[in-house]
């Protein structure tokens, strides 16, 4: 199968993130691409790529150009200001704050500013994060770029992940939303429908929001149920869509301990889903934490389950880009994706 990957995103590597108000390592680190990288390497059956530089304007048609803006130059601004930490906000443009006075105006102050793009305190930035998210696009723009001329799969090494970045809004380890983005891609080069399928634990509340009055994006979630998992507020089952869009999102919530049978069925029901809307092109957001051992999630996928999972999507018989999202039990991680792509290969009888 075809790689992508670069080693741009070492830059990003905060030391920490405040979790449920305490600073703990972090659990999306540079250590997850290597994991990744040994076990694909050790397969013997792949071929990586470098990606292309496709500059800012994918990223701009997908969100709001000052909140790039904002990511571009958050180190400096937060530097100059504040000091030598990594930048974590600590106020939050909570919809309450301002109800029935207008929309609010982004603040001058760094911190201030970072309350107004973020929206959560997981998601630090450090003075490399900006050049990794961007290579992360890149990683998802050249897979796209490859299944649009004819290769069969890609799998996008992506990191930071993604899914969480919504129009004007980052944060949940994601800066710009590397599926989203690429499904964007795919519109514009001329494909008239695209499924987003994300197989991630946690919701992609971003790539649901991005695409949510959209006719022509399809997305379909599977993931802990948002009345325990974060990201809390999307997910739910009975958000299907709206204005042009309704009826293009599917969200299918697990629960606690959910196993590879109860998974890959459901799997299937998104599956069919897909298949009705009539997608010419599939972009997976692969997330491994469903694992049983994921130290932050609560489902039991083995994997085997990830190998019948590749194996279920190879057979809705889709070109398929495959974007790299979480998973945080590094030591399985390099297993799980080499499975789960083995699945899909396997199953369509291609490498
Ligand atoms: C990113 B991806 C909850 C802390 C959550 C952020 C999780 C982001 C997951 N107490 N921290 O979807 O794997
Ligand atoms: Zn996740």
């Amino acid at each position: 199968m075809l790689l992508i990957a670069s080693d741009a995103h070492r830059a990003h590597d905060p030391a920490d993130e405040v979790e449920a108000g305490h600073r703990r390592p972090m659990h999306e680190t540079p250590d997850r691409v290597d994991r990744i990288r040994a076990a694909l390497d050790a397969t013997g059956t792949h071929r990586w790529l470098d990606p292309d530089d496709h500059g800012r304007a994918p990223i701009d048609a997908v969100h709001d150009p000052a909140m790039v803006d904002f990511l571009e130059t958050a180190w400096a601004e937060w530097t100059t200001a504040a000091g030598v930490d990594d930048a974590v906000p600590d106020v939050f443009l909570h919809p309450g704050l301002r109800a029935g006075m207008g929309p609010a105006r982004a603040p001058a102050t760094p911190l201030g500013r970072l309350g107004f793009w973020c929206f959560e305190t997981t998601t630090p930035i450090v003075a490399g994060t900006y050049g990794a998210a961007r290579a992360a696009v890149d990683l998802a723009l050249t897979a796209t770029d490859r299944v649009l001329v004819g290769e069969r799969f890609a799998y996008a090494l992506c990191r930071p992940p993604g899914h969480h970045a919504g129009r004007s809004v980052f944060g949940g380890y994601c800066f710009f939303n590397n599926a989203a983005i690429a499904a964007q891609h795919a519109v514009a080069r001329g494909i008239d429908r695209v499924a987003v399928l994300d197989v991630d634990y946690h919701h992609g509340n971003g790539t649901q929001q991005i695409f949510y009055e959209r006719a022509d994006v399809f997305y379909a979630s599977l993931h802990g149920d948002p009345d325990r998992a974060y990201p809390f507020f999307t997910g739910h089952g009975d958000e299907t869509g709206a204005g042009a869009g309704a009826g293009t999102n599917l969200n299918l919530p697990l629960g606690v301990g959910c196993d590879d049978g109860d998974f890959v069925a459901t799997l299937d029901r998104a599956l069919e889903a897909i298949d009705g809307f009539g997608a010419e092109i599939v972009i997976v957001s692969l997330g491994l934490d469903p694992y049983r051992d994921d130290p932050i999630c609560d489902l039991a996928v083995t994997t085997d389950g990830f190998r019948a999972c590749g194996a279920r999507v190879a057979a809705l018989d889709r070109p398929t880009i495959v974007v790299q999202e979480g998973g945080y039990a590094t030591d399985m991680l390099g297993s799980n994706v080499a499975a789960w792509l083995a699945g899909l290969e396997t199953a369509s009888g291609q490498r």
